[in-house]
């Protein structure tokens, strides 16, 4: 990669702010339309993108073999005609089940469907780490919503959740620098995921995006950054202490700050970071042995 691409990704972090997740102003429109039940929602979407995988094809042979540094693009067909011999997508992909609260905190699973193109050669991102992707989202109808060619740099959370949850299933790959000082990156993950609405904009739509659309988005991750947004040395993916991946609901003290951005978690005011793992060995310290653990516990 160029420094002149690297200019254009800075110019487009600072751009970037199609995938948050943040929703549409409900007050005007959407009023005369209730929202859609989040279970039968999901059952109707969960049908429609099965059928959609049996009668679908995308273009594996393109990925078969490929060049430590190329980065195929994933296209989807019908089968029929010239390719009624295609293997589904149905027959090639694996599932994760992502648990997602409807309006009255009842659970309902969603399948998220995907399928690793490569591994990449790194470590895995966690559902918060920051990640450095190109990637690609489209419709069922092919369109393309949205496209990054070049990489930027997204939060893990504060992308739709389908996109946060298959993250986590490919690896960063390896950089290499060039004698010019230009780099590129090698063997680095490339992952496809299609995931229904539950774990995308639901009744949210976009410019681009109806309600209730499921999504496609492939994934290509360059490299991560482990994120501690509060720097008080507990890393923000185990801030979140209810494990629902949403990071703004875990506020031990009550403060109206989450634990992710709060310097001092207990509000006992001892910074989080003078209490954490004093001792040094990878545990955090529980003096009194409750099974709270000091930067949790206010006594
Ligand atoms: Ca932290
Ligand atoms: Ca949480
Ligand atoms: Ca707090
Ligand atoms: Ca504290």
């Amino acid at each position: 990669m160029s420094k002149k691409n690297f200019l254009l990704i800075l110019f487009l972090i600072i751009n970037i702010s199609f995938l948050s997740s943040c929703k549409k102003d409900e007050s005007s429109d959407q009023e005369a339309t209730p929202k859609r039940d989040l279970a039968e929602q999901y059952i109707a979407e969960n049908d429609s993108i099965i059928e959609f995988m049996e009668t679908h094809f995308y273009n594996y042979t393109d990925f078969e073999n490929i060049g430590n540094n190329q980065t195929p693009e994933l296209i989807i067909d019908t089968i029929a005609g010239d390719n009624i011999n295609k293997t589904p997508i149905s027959e090639q992909v694996k599932s994760i089940d992502i648990e997602v609260k409807d309006d009255d905190d009842n659970i309902v699973v969603h399948k998220l469907y995907y399928e690793v193109l490569r591994e990449g050669s790194g470590d895995n991102p966690t559902a918060a780490d920051s990640v450095f992707v190109s990637y690609k989202g489209m419709l069922f109808d092919n369109t393309v919503f949205d496209q990054r060619k070049y990489p930027i740099w997204l939060e893990a959370k504060n992308v739709v959740r389908g996109f946060q949850e298959f993250l986590p299933k490919i690896k960063r790959g390896d950089i290499k620098v060039n004698p010019n000082g230009t780099y590129d990156f090698l063997n680095f993950g490339i992952a496809f995921a299609i995931f229904p609405s539950g774990l995308g904009y639901f009744n949210n739509g976009t410019v681009n995006i109806q309600p209730y659309s499921p999504l496609i988005f492939q994934v290509n991750l360059m490299t991560l950054n482990r994120t501690d947004h509060d720097n008080d040395s507990v890393l923000t993916i185990f801030e979140d202490l209810n494990g629902d991946h949403n990071f703004d609901n875990d506020d031990t003290d009550g403060d109206g700050f989450p634990n992710y951005l709060d310097s001092d978690d207990d509000g006992d005011e001892i910074l989080t970071k003078d209490e954490y793992d004093v001792d040094g060995d990878g545990v955090p310290d529980d003096s009194d042995g409750d099974g709270t653990p000091d930067y949790l516990d206010n006594d």
